[in-house]
């Protein structure tokens, strides 16, 4: 089994990951600074493909316009010396106090307005850089309170920031999609667009929607009690899956932002399955928080996990679908038979078919078994190694 990675893997990492000091509500830091050109280094030798960046993790927020210029021209030099990409990029309108009731749905507008200037500005980096997906996390756009958002509101602004911000991609002619990453709460009580659900039909609304699709993270739809690889696959299904964030999370609890493959492993088995036979071709990126009890050593261990875990996962489920006892099994669960179309015969058909109603018989229907049981052991073998 390979279970060192190499940048045809597609293994990206946001600098805020690695990078994450271990800050949290009832703590200081734990660890010292990264620089990012220290991240790209290392992230290379650990064989990732690409770095991921928000604008205030590479250029502090307020920099003048020297200390912009000196942090993307160090990080562009480790780019180029390491090979890395910058496949996707995004906006921190979250971290800054004046954030704090939210960006594009801010009560205040001049929040909004300069929300929607601090993006602009870094989609022209982003595209700069090469990169081809801007992410959207609308952390702070939520409430606590009932009368505190207007909703329907929020949801107009929400609109009009995105439109604003799609009009600009177009009128500069970049070759840039948006991803709406999606998530229940924290830190906000309540976030807009909290699942991919939301966000899916959201963006049906917007004046672009081909510009729009979603960036999931596992962890994020199970704080929400859902099932990540179901929500994944209807993101593939409706050709809006423009990125994903992956990590670990132990059911419906606080962010707990695992690397990938501790929590969930049975979720995380799904979603490999599905990323690698549903023809998903970008980035496998992760979103994780190597935990605070974790010096740097313990970080590179926590990335490095996160690429093995994916590709042992990815070994594991390929076996699972060739092993022929697992085609029987699928067969006797009757898959192939959902892949059939229900009325190839039209409605006409349908209707002039008294074995789909007059003659069917429901208890006999009723009483066959779907061999699923059997199924799930064959795929809980494969994961355990124990085939
Ligand atoms: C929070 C997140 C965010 C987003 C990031 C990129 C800080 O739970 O997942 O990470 O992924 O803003 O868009
Ligand atoms: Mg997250
Ligand atoms: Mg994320």
């Amino acid at each position: 089994m390979r279970c060192q990675p190499v940048p045809e893997d597609k293994f990206s990492f946001g600098l805020w990951t690695v990078g994450w000091q271990g800050r949290d509500p009832f703590g200081d830091a734990t660890r010292r600074a990264l620089d990012p050109v220290e991240t790209v280094h290392r992230l290379a030798e650990l064989g990732a493909y690409g770095v991921t960046f928000h604008d205030d993790d590479l250029i502090p927020f307020g920099a003048d316009d020297i200390r912009r210029e000196t942090a993307v021209k160090r990080f562009r030099q480790a780019l180029d010396t390491t090979g890395l990409v910058v496949p996707m990029a995004t906006t921190n309108l979250f971290t800054h106090p004046v954030f704090k009731d939210g960006a594009f749905t801010a009560n205040d507008r001049d929040v909004r307005r300069f929300a929607l200037r601090k993006t602009l500005r870094n989609i022209d980096l982003a595209t700069e850089l090469g990169a081809r997906t801007y992410v959207a996390w609308g952390g702070r756009e939520g409430a606590e309170s009932g009368a505190a958002k207007d909703v329907p509101a929020a949801l107009d602004r929400l609109k009009e920031a995105f439109d604003l911000l799609a009009q600009y991609v177009v009128e500069q002619g970049y070759d840039l999609r948006f991803a709406i990453e999606p998530k229940p709460n924290e830190p906000r009580g309540d976030i807009l667009l909290p699942t991919v659900g939301h966000a899916l039909a959201f963006i049906g609304r917007l004046e672009r929607p081909g510009l729009f699709g979603v960036n999931p993270e596992v962890g994020h739809e199970q704080m929400a009690g859902l099932n990540v690889p179901h929500g994944i696959a209807q993101a593939l299904w409706q050709g809006k899956l423009f990125h994903l964030d992956l990590n670990g999370q132990s059911g419906v609890k606080y962010d707990q932002d695992l690397r990938f493959g501790a929590g969930d492993l049975r979720a995380a088995f799904w979603l490999v399955d599905l990323l690698e036979t549903a023809g998903y071709d970008g980035p496998r990126h992760f979103d994780f928080k190597p935990p605070r009890t974790e010096d740097l050593d313990g970080v590179w261990a926590s990335a490095a996990g996160c690429m093995r875990n994916y590709l042992i996962l990815k070994e594991r489920a390929a076996a699972f679908r060739a092993d022929p006892a697992v085609q029987d099994a699928l067969r006797a669960a009757r898959l192939p038979e959902l892949a059939r179309p229900t009325a190839e015969d039209g409605l006409a058909g349908l209707l002039a078919d008294p074995t789909a109603y007059e003659t069917f018989r429901p208890e006999v229907a009723g009483a066959r078994g779907m061999a699923f049981e059997q199924l799930d052991q064959l795929a809980l073998d494969h994961l355990l190694g124990a085939s």
